[in-house]
């Protein structure tokens, strides 16, 4: 592990079942309390129609960012353990209602393309409930291989997503 390095991250949270304000500042207070992160910031949170099936509630969703002294493996299984403590089963299907959410945006400048690890996060450029939090927490990001967070804001209208509240925690 390459401890020596910490890395820029940003996570996107998403609920859209239970209290969905509560996970959110939950899982916020969780990412932050983990000891390889540091200085945990979140955006304002968003209430955002689902994408993939539309028979299912609204989401609340927001994007963290920190800088993290491990690896992008093993921030995916401590988020992953924190959307189980919140009641996260592996569902069958994709894209369906769950309580949270967490997904590594981006690691650094690093991309990744495994079979369970994908980073940048798949399909960022399209999901305005990602570009939008993004801008708010860095205007002038880069994105390895999509570019300026702010072109992809111009191509990605503000569809379907509304300033819920101020940030998550
Ligand atoms: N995985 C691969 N790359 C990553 C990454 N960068 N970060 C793998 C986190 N996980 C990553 O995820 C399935 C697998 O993705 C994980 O086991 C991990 O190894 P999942 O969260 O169970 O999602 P899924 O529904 O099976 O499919 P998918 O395509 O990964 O869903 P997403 O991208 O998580 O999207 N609508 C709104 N408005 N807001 C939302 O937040 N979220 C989703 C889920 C659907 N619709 C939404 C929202
Ligand atoms: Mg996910």
């Amino acid at each position: 592990m390459d401890r020596a390095s910490p890395h820029r991250v940003f996570v996107a949270l998403g609920s859209n079942l239970g209290d969905r304000e509560q996970h959110l500042k939950e899982a916020s207070s969780q990412i932050a309390l983990l000891a390889e992160c540091e200085g945990f910031r979140c955006s304002s949170v968003y209430e955002t129609d689902p994408m993939g099936p539309k028979d299912q509630p609204d989401y609340l969703n927001a994007v963290g960012q920190f800088t993290y002294a491990g690896t992008a493996r093993q921030l995916l299984e401590e988020l992953q353990n924190i959307e189980r403590a919140h009641g996260r089963v592996k569902a069958t299907a994709r894209w369906t209602a769950r309580p949270l959410d967490l997904d590594i945006v981006l690691f650094g400048d690093q991309r990744i393309d495994e079979h369970d690890l994908q980073i940048p996060h798949i399909g960022l450029a399209e999901r305005s409930f990602v570009i939008w939090p993004l801008i708010e927490l860095q205007p002038d990001l880069n994105i390895p291989g999509l570019g300026p967070v702010e072109l992809l804001a111009k191509k990605c209208q503000k569809f379907g997503i509304t300033r819920y509240k101020g940030a998550a925690k």
